[in-house]
């Protein structure tokens, strides 16, 4: 298998005869790197999918666990970092042994259906999920996750971030570990399928949407951050998640000046010049590094012209007409 398979997970050879059979009835297409189908509204690499239905089905809930959700590239790294950081804040008080100096944050906490099932329906999870409360994390859509959570009634967080910023993001991405140069042509024909919505985890707004709603049904469930608020006021966001992963910061701590410390060790400045991010690589072989580019809010002006700025931004106002979201 080369590195550009192993990273975007394109081969099959973990599809199980059942799954295969599922595919057969599904719709499916095909992207630069291979063929995706459409379950449950959202599109998959085949033995993604595999990594999907295994969750799904065996995966058993705690109803303490924590989930954090995303569309790939939204700052997945960052809502990781930031949530560990929350979470562990008692136990790490000497910061030479911090787990952040150890590991990037996607190797302390999982995906479910990229990590931990993709390759085996019952993972040993205590492998995977060392952190208590269990930390884990996923790009499904909401509908989808529920039905691994079995009505658990586990704490989701979701991150959100400007449709044009998480598709330049994935451009510069899939340019990295595939050890290629970014081009136009490249950026071109992900735009296309991005705008389609036939794009792995696609279309976006139905998968920012499944999240909106859940927040707007059951707030103390559900909870929906933006990338971009966490820039603009990321005290107020820290706090907001705090609270809403049961662990609100004490006087004594905001006193301290807590939430700062927080925001500077999980800031991408200090985290990508850790040693482990900058050398260190997931089981995949990727290299952290590629977690961490520039971090900005409107990054897309310097690469999509005003015409595909206008299409996708029309497409995106007319899907989420009516739900009161925005993005
Ligand atoms: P994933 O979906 O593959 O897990 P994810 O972490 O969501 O990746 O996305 C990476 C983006 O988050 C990058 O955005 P950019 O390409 O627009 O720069 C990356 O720079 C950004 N990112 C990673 N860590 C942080 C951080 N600590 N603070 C802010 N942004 C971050």
């Amino acid at each position: 298998m080369d590195q550009d398979e192993l990273h975007m997970n394109v081969r099959d050879d973990n599809v199980s005869e059942e799954t295969k059979k599922l595919i057969s009835s599904l719709q499916t297409d095909k992207d630069s790197k291979g063929k995706i189908c459409k379950y449950q509204g959202c599109w998959y690499y085949y033995n993604t999918l595999q990594g999907v239905i295994n969750f799904q089905k065996h995966f058993q809930p705690e109803d303490t666990d924590i989930v954090l959700a995303s569309f790939p590239k939204s700052g997945t790294t960052w809502l990781k970092a930031l949530s560990i950081a929350l979470l562990e804040r008692s136990k790490h008080d000497d910061p030479l042994t911090h787990p952040f100096l150890s590991d990037n944050p996607h190797g302390i906490v999982p995906f479910f259906e990229i990590d931990m099932y993709l390759k085996s329906s019952t993972p040993d999870l205590t492998k995977f999920s060392t952190s208590s409360p269990r930390l884990f994390s996923t790009h499904m859509p909401l509908h989808t996750v529920k039905e691994g959570l079995k009505g658990s009634p586990c704490k989701i967080v979701y991150l959100c971030r400007n449709a044009k910023d998480s598709l330049i993001s994935r451009w510069y991405f899939r340019g990295k570990y595939q050890n290629k140069e970014v081009t136009r042509s490249i950026l071109e024909s992900m735009f296309e399928s991005f705008c389609s919505g036939a794009c792995f985890y696609g279309p976006i707004w139905d998968h920012a949407l499944s999240y909106w709603r859940g927040s707007l049904e059951n707030p103390n469930h559900v909870l929906f951050m933006r990338y971009e608020e966490l820039k603009t006021e990321p005290c107020p966001q820290l706090k907001r998640l705090a609270e809403f992963l049961g662990c609100p910061f004490t006087k004594e701590e905001e006193d301290g000046g807590l939430v700062d410390k927080i925001l500077d060790l999980c800031s991408l400045g200090n985290l990508s010049g850790l040693e482990v991010n900058k050398t260190g690589k997931n089981w995949m072989n990727m290299d952290y590094s590629n977690f961490f580019r520039k971090g900005e809010v409107g990054d897309w002006k310097n690469y999509l012209t005003p015409e595909m700025e206008k299409k996708l931004d029309m497409i995106i106002e007319d899907k989420l007409k009516g739900s009161g979201l925005r993005f």
